[in-house]
Parts: C-alpha cells; sequence; structure tokens
C-alpha cells in the first residue's frame, strides 16, 4: 500500500511539473522592403501562470533597415530605456507567460533594401524582485541598501550567486551601464569595482570580468584617462582627498567621486560575465532562435505542355486578379525549355492576389493549332468509349483515364456522352466547328495544378473544379520559400493527349497503349504531284504497312500566292467519312471509320485539285505534305511516314 502511494506521488508531481522552454518557428523568408511580415510562432511554455516574467525579443546581425514591432502588448512592462511601441530592432520587458506569448503571436518583422539574413532571439527568464537586467550586455544587477564598507561590500559580493552565476562588486565599463545603474538603482552615492589602493592614481578594475583593467592613470577629472576605457569623474575628481582610494557613483548626480573606505555606502551586485546577450548561460533562461533569410522570393511556374506543343509560342505575364495591369514591367515572360518561367520580382508574398495571364495567341493560330489537337484519334477513341461501354453502359474501357474524360467533355455538364464525340467529330471533318463558339486560351485550355491533374481518376473527374481560363491564380504561400508553381496545360477535346500530358509525367506524353512489338507503329504516305490540263493535282497514296488503319488525317501546306484550292477526289474503302478543309494555306483531310468494321486499305488515295493564278510550268516547291494522325483499330497513334 505504501509503495503504491509512492509509486502514485511520483506519478502526480512528474505529471504537474511541466518543462519550461521556449519553442521556436521554422525558418521562413522574408520579403525585402515590406513592412508587417508575420513572425509569430516562438511560445513560451511551463511558466505558472502568476510567474512574472522577463523576456527580450532582439535581432543578431539583422541587414540594415531590418526592424520589428508588436501589434498586441496587453498586460506587459518595458524594462528601463524601452518602449512597447514602434519599431525596433530590440526590447526587453516583463509580463505573464500568456501576455507574452499573446505578444508573441503579434510579431512583425519590417525590412529594408538591404539583403541578407536575420537572426530572432527571444529569451525569458523568471523575474525575481529586487533584481534588475540589463538588456545591452544581459547581466542581472542586485542592490544592496544597506550601507557597508567598499571592502566588505567588494567581498560581500562574491559570496553571493543568481542564476548559477557568482556575484561580483558592480563594474561600470560603458556609458550604457553607467545610465542603466542610475536610472534603475535607487540608491545615490553607490560603490562600484575601481580602485588605486596599489598605485595612487593608477586606477583599476578589481572585480568581474574586467578585473585588472587600468582605465586611468592619474588623478583629475580626465587627466591620464585609457583611451578607449569609459570614465566619467565628476569635476576635479578623483582628487585624493584624505587618501580616497575606491569610487562611488551616482554622486550629487550621474557622475563618479573616490571616497575613502571608510564610508558606509550602498553597493551593486553584478552577475554575468558576458558581452553578448545572447550568449548568456544563466540557469533557468531560456532562449530560442530562427535565422531567416531576407531576400527577394523566387519563384519558378512550371507549364506542363505536352511535347507536342512548343512553349516558345507562348509568354506570360503576371498581373493582379481581375486586373489588366501586368504586375510586371516586362512585356512578357518567355517561357524556357518545359514551359518554365522563374521570376524574383514578379512573385512577392504581398502580392497573393497574382495570376500567371497566358499571353494571348491570336485567333487564327489557335483555330490552326487545333486542327492537329483533335484528329482522327480523338474522334475514334471518343467513339470507341461510347462503343465499348459494356452491358451496363458505363463499363469505360477504351479511355484509360479521368483526364480523358476531362478533356473530353466538350459541352462541360459533366457527363461524356455521344453529343461530346459528335462535337470532336465535327471538328475533325470540318463540317462544323462545334468546340467553341469563340476561338480564345479561356474556353480551350485549363491550369491545372499538377498534384491535382495527376490525382484525376475516372470517379472524380467530375467534381475536380477545374475550369477553363488563361489566367493561373498564384496564390502565394509566404511560409515556403522559393516556391515552385507546377502547372499542367490541359486542351478542350484532346482525349487521345496528343497535346496534354499523361498523369504522374514530368515533360512528354506517356500514352499507356499497348504496343505491337512485332508490327512497327506506322504507316506511310506517298506523294506526286503534277501538271494535268493546266491544273494542279496533288496525289496522296497511303500504305498502311499492315495496320488495320481505322483514320488518317494528313495536311497539304499548298502556296496560296499562286495555287487556289478546288476540291478532293477520294478513293476509300471501309465506308469512312471523308473530309476536306481548306484553311487558306493548308488543307487539312483524311478519313475516318468512327463505327462499323470497315478499314482504309492499301488503295486508299486523296486527289486534291488546285487552280493557278498564274502560268505555271511545273509543281516544284508548290505543295509539301505533313502528316497529322493515324489510328489504328485498338486506339494506338500511328507515326505516319512521308516517303
Ligand atoms: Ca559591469
Ligand atoms: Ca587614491
Ligand atoms: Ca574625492
Ligand atoms: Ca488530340
Amino acid at each position: 500500500m505504501k509503495k503504491l502511494l509512492v509509486i502514485i506521488l511520483i506519478l502526480l508531481s512528474s505529471s504537474i511539473s511541466i518543462a519550461q522552454s521556449i519553442t521556436q518557428p521554422a525558418s521562413r523568408k522574408f520579403e525585402l522592403n515590406v513592412s508587417g511580415q508575420a513572425c509569430s510562432g516562438f511560445v513560451l511554455n511551463g511558466f505558472t501562470s502568476t510567474d512574472i516574467l522577463l523576456a527580450s525579443i532582439g535581432f543578431i546581425n539583422p541587414p540594415t533597415g531590418t526592424t520589428f514591432s508588436l501589434t498586441t502588448t496587453t498586460g506587459l512592462t518595458p524594462s528601463s530605456g524601452f518602449t512597447l511601441s514602434g519599431n525596433k530592432s530590440k526590447l526587453v520587458f516583463t509580463g505573464t507567460q500568456a501576455n507574452i506569448n499573446a505578444a508573441l503571436a503579434t510579431l512583425k518583422i519590417n525590412t529594408g533594401t538591404v539583403a541578407g539574413s536575420v537572426q530572432v532571439s527571444v529569451s525569458a527568464t523568471i523575474n525575481p524582485t529586487g533584481f534588475y537586467y540589463n538588456p545591452i550586455n544581459g547581466h542581472f544587477y542586485k542592490p544592496i541598501p544597506t550601507g557597508a564598507y567598499y571592502t566588505a561590500a567588494r567581498a560581500a559580493s562574491l559570496l553571493t550567486t543568481f542564476k548559477g552565476q557568482t556575484g561580483y562588486l558592480v563594474t561600470i565599463t560603458s556609458a550604457d551601464e553607467d545610465a542603466f545603474i542610475y536610472a534603475n538603482i535607487p540608491q545615490s552615492n553607490i560603490w562600484f569595482a575601481l580602485t588605486d589602493e596599489i598605485t595612487e592614481g593608477i586606477w583599476i578594475i578589481d572585480a568581474g570580468p574586467e578585473k585588472g583593467t587600468i582605465i586611468k592613470t592619474q588623478n583629475g577629472q580626465t587627466a591620464g584617462n585609457v583611451a578607449g576605457q569609459y570614465n566619467n569623474w565628476a569635476a576635479n575628481e578623483p582628487n585624493n582627498s584624505g587618501n580616497e582610494d575606491y569610487p562611488v557613483t551616482k554622486w550629487g548626480g550621474s557622475q563618479w567621486n573616490d571616497l575613502p573606505n571608510e564610508v558606509t555606502a550602498p553597493y551593486v551586485i553584478e552577475y554575468g560575465t558576458w558581452s553578448n546577450p545572447d550568449s548568456q548561460t544563466f540557469t533557468d533562461f531560456y532562449s530560442a532562435n530562427v535565422i531567416n533569410p531576407i531576400d527577394v522570393p523566387t519563384s519558378k511556374v512550371n507549364f506542363y505542355f505536352s511535347s507536342n506543343m512548343n512553349p516558345s509560342q507562348w509568354s506570360v505575364k503576371a498581373y493582379t486578379a481581375g486586373g489588366v495591369t501586368p504586375v510586371s514591367t516586362t512585356t512578357g515572360l518567355t517561357l524556357g525549355t518545359n514551359g518554365s518561367v522563374v521570376n524574383t520580382s514578379d512573385f512577392v508574398k504581398s502580392k497573393t492576389d497574382m495570376v500567371i495571364y497566358l499571353s494571348n495567341l491570336p485567333s487564327t493560330t489557335l483555330t490552326n493549332l487545333y486542327w492537329s489537337v483533335l484528329t482522327v484519334g480523338d474522334a475514334y477513341l471518343a467513339f470507341q468509349e461510347l462503343a465499348n461501354r459494356g452491358l451496363s453502359g458505363t463499363e469505360s474501357n477504351t479511355f484509360t483515364n479521368g483526364v480523358q474524360f476531362l478533356n473530353g467533355d466538350i459541352d462541360g455538364n459533366n457527363v461524356f456522352d455521344e453529343k461530346d464525340s459528335y462535337r470532336i467529330l465535327q471538328h475533325v471533318i470540318g463540317s462544323q466547328t462545334l468546340i467553341v463558339s469563340t476561338w480564345s486560351e479561356s474556353n480551350l485550355f485549363r491550369f491545372v495544378k499538377k498534384s491535382t491533374f495527376d490525382a484525376i481518376t475516372k470517379a472524380n473527374w467530375k467534381t475536380t473544379n477545374t475550369p477553363y481560363s488563361a489566367t493561373y491564380p498564384l496564390a502565394v504561400d509566404a511560409t515556403i520559400n522559393d516556391y515552385v508553381y507546377d502547372v499542367v496545360v490541359a486542351l478542350k477535346g484532346d482525349v487521345n493527349l496528343s497535346h496534354t500530358i499523361g498523369q504522374n509525367a514530368q515533360t512528354t506524353q506517356s500514352t499507356n497503349r499497348t504496343m505491337n512489338l512485332t508490327t512497327p507503329m506506322e504507316i506511310s504516305t506517298y506523294i506526286l504531284s503534277e501538271l494535268v490540263d493546266g491544273k494542279v493535282v496533288v496525289s496522296i497514296k497511303v500504305n498502311t504497312l499492315g495496320q488495320l488503319l481505322k483514320g488518317v488525317q494528313l495536311k497539304l501546306n499548298y502556296d496560296s500566292d499562286i495555287l487556289k484550292y478546288e476540291n478532293t477526289e477520294y478513293i476509300t474503302s471501309g465506308n469512312p467519312i471523308n473530309f476536306s478543309n481548306d484553311i487558306g494555306n493548308f488543307i487539312n483531310f483524311g478519313s475516318l471509320i468512327y463505327n462499323g468494321n470497315g478499314l482504309l486499305n492499301n488503295n486508299t488515295e486523296y486527289k486534291l485539285t488546285f487552280t493557278p493564278k498564274e502560268t505555271i510550268t511545273n509543281t516544284i516547291g508548290l505543295t509539301s505534305i505533313e502528316g497529322i494522325d493515324a489510328i489504328n483499330v485498338g486506339g494506338s497513334t500511328l507515326k505516319i511516314k512521308n516517303l
């Protein structure tokens, strides 16, 4: 029973005593020349609620112009020489743990124009009554109002300890320290450690860390004052009047006089041997610090374009959200390799409402781009997906991931159905453009945070909330240094992901389709152009190279200054939809079998006829062929070789 009681008592006592400490925030980067940047996160722990604590906040080696301020100072009392309000680089005060923590939570950093790093240091200790803390050197001072002879005061001081430090008769080695004594120690005519008892007129500090230092070699107010040492004698002192070998401060004012040992005077005991308060080694004195860089924040935006897109065609600007004024003074930031942008001046933390705006391409450029984005492969896959939904009509087989649904939902109603597929088809064959009513980036592009993009599945694509937009909002995170934005550009209608990167890909497309290793995944085309009865006839033949070909799409560039397009003659099998669209200086043409069992075979041929606008004698250099897309029965994209 007794044993049990002991255990209970141990448990009780260990649960009651909480270790005293200060926790510090993680390092964060501060922006140059910005006021009021949050520096919260310092927290005092473990002191009892009624303890009056002495606390300090200070910078170590701050870049010029760096200050801090506290918004809340309720219940705090500033130490001598400090005010709670305003911007400062050091503050010492007293208060309870709760009041100090409330203040620390509102700590704000103000930076100037000088970069560097600042160490923010917070310290706290229980502040016993009767002790005075000098934040300049980090020493404590205890006045002894009871009068004593100098030599007795000097000896008695050495017998005391405070927070693990042996005391010594106070030494006054700077104007700051003298002023601190003057302001804080209530008594007057206070003994301090200095004597010329060995050699008359040679004044030597005889206690503390400065013991043995000669500060003056001759009596008289300034005579023999040693350069670099602090002296503060009253007029005509020291004068050794009747053999005076020991000094007092606060003598008839703020200055010093030499007096004989046999005067009973109050004195002060000093604790601490360091000159930097941050070097203190007091016991039960707690401190914590964090080093924060102050710099121009660098943010990087990586736009993940597909390898079939050319990032150098695009540029971005930083705008204020909803605004038309670019934050940047530059005319636009050119996208680098893989579409990355680095900016050190636009992406600043104070501008949390910024967006990145993908620069406008001319609408004709966008339109032309879409003749290669939406192709026979997209239309074929879209209809395959509809056809392969199984008995219940909901089992997706052709689309392998949610991004294909996201891109395929042309009308944006969160359902992928026949309407969407037909819109893609109608775009490809060119009878109508039903993809967008107006050609603009805002109608065609989605900017999707890459982590979101990679997590899009068949199950959640409807709820990803990734609207079409030409802008990407930059929610600049002030706690992250050198923030990187990874943004995927997804394109409307691109269900075969020819122009949208694959999920979890870095910069190149991954199609995740079955490869037939024995048959090369390619077809070839052969072009012949000739003058027939004054007209230019361009004949393109397709060799399927053994592929079960369902669709082919080609592009014939022509010199529109010399040639006028007339028509296309199709020689095709398998009952395809054949199409030719004159875009102005190229013809987008091909065939697609999106339903039924037919196949395009090696007899597939297109004859495009042009009328010359001037007399020509040959067709050299007037036309050229490009393969846009080809797809086989399995939905695999085929490479097109031109012979
Ligand atoms: Ca001193
Ligand atoms: Ca003397
Ligand atoms: Ca004197
Ligand atoms: Ca596509």
